[in-house]
Formats: C-alpha cells, structure tokens, sequence
C-alpha cells in the first residue's frame, strides 16, 4: 500500500491519529513526523519517525519521495492563543507550512488532509447553528490562516486536481497528549484539576458556548472523511463538524454529578475570552452528516465519565 505521512505526529491530535492509523493499516505505512518535539515513547518505537520542519519544502519532499506516501495528513499547526501572542510564527507555520504540503502533493500526487477549526469563523459569522456556507470574517490571525487554508485547499483540488479534504474541528477534549496553546483547552485542564485539586479556576466566562469533540471522534472523522466516495462529497474541504455544544458551567456540572467534591470559580483572561466569543456557538453539521456519513459517538455525560476514568488511571489517583 501507498504510506501516509502525519506532520505534527508529536501534537494533540497527531499523537493518537499517529496510533490509529497504524493500528489500521501496519506500523510501517504510517511516517510520523515531528518539528522539535520528541513524539511520545508510544509513537516513536511503532514506526518511522522523523524531524521535519514544514516550512522547509525540502524536508517533507523528501519524506514523500524516501517512502512513496500516497497520503498526508497535515496536522502541523501553531493553535489560537499562541497564534494571537505570535502571529508572525502562526503566518509562517500555519500558511507557509500548508503551501508547501499541497506544492508536494500536487508534485508527487498525493491526497492531503487538512484540519480547519471554528476559529475560521468570526464576529460577524452566526453564531448558532453556524450553517457550512456562510460569512468567514475571522478577527484573529489563526483564523485568518485556517480561512485561507480552507481556500488554498479548494484552489488545489479544482486548479491541480489533489484530492484535499477536510473538517473545521471544534475544541477537542483528550486524555492522552495536552492541547498546546488553543482557547478551548479549559475543557482539557478542568478534567486534570478536578481530578488532582477537585477545584478549577476557568479563563472563559460563564455562558461561553462552545462546539467541542471528543477525540475518538475526531481522529474516526479524519479517516472516514479520507475514505469516503468521493463522488459523494459536495464540498471536500472545511466540513463543519461536531459532537456537543456547551460552556464551562455545564461540563463543571457534569463533572461534579461523578465527582461531587468538585468546585469551579473564575478569572477571567481577555485575549481568549475574546477569541471565543468570536467563535460560534453551535455549528450546523450536516453536510458531514448527509455527505460522508459523520456522526459523533460521544456525547458530553459519556466524554466526561470517559475522561476521569481514563485520567485518574494514568495519574494512579483513587476519586472519593
Ligand atoms: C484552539 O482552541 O485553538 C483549537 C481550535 C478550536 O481550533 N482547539
């Protein structure tokens, strides 16, 4: 079979997506890629690693060229909060990186996946039930990337024929490698608190919603997407998608009903306060619904009772 090339294998979603995909089609066919960052012991002795930096052409043309990749699944991104304090690096990394994946799938004719976000929506976007086309005016420099990321995607597949595709993730909960940087990570964090110091002080204030996923649905949405009839597929790129809306006060309720000592009180930070109220609050997914069959398995009562289970196992933490 042709191999897959992961960029970004070290990261939040790279690391398990990594996993899954061998576990799917053999350790081997699967190339993890990483830029500074060591991949996880787990990922590191399943299959082949390497240091690549995106931004360097060179470095993933080679990849492609060494292993003969069919399919890259472009995971290397700087996320919305790191982006806001460095927008040049999020420019250089988000865009340039991007640009050089599609040169060389279009060179060596391979398919790309490529991770848009809700952080492509902005102010003047609505808010609920956040329809698949609709106004794309982002505020902040990641989603001025993930826009046109989402458009250099399309200009490929209808200009040079790639075969790009592609879902807007909402903020994706995981109780294996750690968000770095984004603004949904509270709904990670609050889980590792809860859990340690049975208390939370959240960034966003109540009544900020949120789409999110749980991870074993987003890395499914990735591959079945990969996988899907193409015939099938109206839009390719920038599926909206999801599996629960909510906002701090309801995953702390939540929390609280299997962990009933748990408190959470506020303070505030501006910047992704900002952000996410730039964001929508619900999308409407159904288009990755009616076009490649997505549908989430996990919803916010299963994610969470999921979440402590797994988490207090791997801290070794008995809950009482
Ligand atoms: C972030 O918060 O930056 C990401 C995202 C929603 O794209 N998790």
């Amino acid at each position: 079979m042709q191999k897959i090339l992961v960029t970004g294998a070290a990261g939040q979603i790279g690391s398990e997506l990594t996993m899954v995909l061998r576990k799917t089609y053999g350790g081997d066919n699967v190339i993890a890629t990483g830029h500074k960052t060591k991949p996880d012991k787990t990922v590191f002795e399943s299959g082949p690693c390497h240091f690549i930096d995106c931004t360097e052409i060179n470095t993933i043309a080679e990849m492609v060229k060494k292993y003969k990749v069919g399919t890259i699944y472009h995971l290397a991104s700087v996320l919305s909060a790191v982006a806001e304090k460095d927008p040049q690096l999020a420019w250089n990394v988000n865009m340039f990186g991007l640009y050089n994946v599609l040169e060389v799938a279009r060179e060596y004719k391979c398919c790309v996946f490529f991770p848009s976000s809700i952080g492509a929506f902005g102010p003047t976007t609505p808010l609920d039930n956040t329809p698949q086309d609709t106004i794309q005016r982002p505020n902040t420099m990641y989603g001025v990337t993930k826009v046109a990321g989402e458009l250099l995607c399309d200009y490929y597949y209808k200009r040079f024929g790639v075969d790009t595709r592609g879902v807007r993730y909402p903020g994706l909960i995981s109780y294996k490698a750690l968000p770095g940087g984004g603004t949904t990570d509270y709904a990670v964090e609050i889980f590792y608190e809860a859990i340690k110091q049975k208390r939370y002080t959240c960034y966003l204030k109540a009544g900020t919603y949120l789409d999110m996923m749980y991870m074993p649905d987003a890395l499914r949405a990735a591959i079945e997407l990969m996988e899907a009839n193409p015939d099938k597929l109206k839009h390719r790129n920038a599926f909206n998608a999801t599996a629960m809306s909510f906002a701090p006060e309801h995953i702390a309720a939540t929390i609280k009903r299997i962990l009933p000592k748990f408190t959470m009180d506020f303070k505030v930070d501006p910047i992704r306060q900002a952000i996410a109220e730039s964001w929508p609050n619900n999308m409407d997914d159904n288009a990755a619904r009616q076009e490649w069959g997505w549908k989430p398995k996990y919803d916010l009562e299963s994610m969470t009772k999921d979440m402590i289970e797994k988490i207090s196992q791997k801290l070794k933490i008995k809950l009482d």
